[in-house]
């Protein structure tokens, strides 16, 4: 199995909650190394540009509103078939309908407020990764 990165974000309700421990310690447990990481609170345009994608959704203001609500940790995981590894440990995007043991399942409040995001493909993985990330600030081991 390839070697790849993804890119993570534990959420607002999560930081908030003093989650960020326990969601870290999931994605070492699980074989992802954290190679990046760091705090911050985004602006508006910035995560207006970063769920670019989800724009005409209905439920696009209240994503951004959430994302901008607080300080997130965002990271850059690193490991044998990270982005789908990622995908598996966060569960459902509705907490509601995630396996037990999953992150969502386990610390999750809502759909909104899902406590993690994480990169769903190779291309969106690079351009989020890019988004918050310069390459100096990332460090395979
Ligand atoms: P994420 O991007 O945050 O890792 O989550 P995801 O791939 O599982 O979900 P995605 O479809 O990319 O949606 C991004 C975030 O928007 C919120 N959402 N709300 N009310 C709704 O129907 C709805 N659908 C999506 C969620 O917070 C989701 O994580
Ligand atoms: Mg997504």
């Amino acid at each position: 199995m390839a070697i790849e990165r993804t890119f993570s974000i534990v959420k607002p309700d999560a930081v908030a909650r003093d989650l960020i421990g326990k969601v870290y310690s999931r994605f070492e447990s699980a074989g992802l190394k954290i190679v990046a990481s760091k705090m911050i609170h985004m602006t508006k345009e910035q995560a207006e540009g970063f769920y670019g994608e989800h724009k005409e959704r209905p439920f696009f203001p209240n994503l951004v509103e959430f994302m901008t609500s607080g300080p997130v940790m965002v990271q850059v995981l690193e490991g044998d078939n990270a982005i789908a590894k990622n995908r598996e440990i966060m569960g459902a995007t509705n907490p509601a309908e995630a396996a037990a043991g999953t992150i969502r399942h386990d610390f999750a409040k809502s759909i909104d407020a899902n406590s993690v995001h994480g990169s769903d493909a190779p291309a969106s993985a690079a351009r989020e990764i890019a988004y918050f990330f310069e390459e100096s600030e990332i460090f395979s081991r």
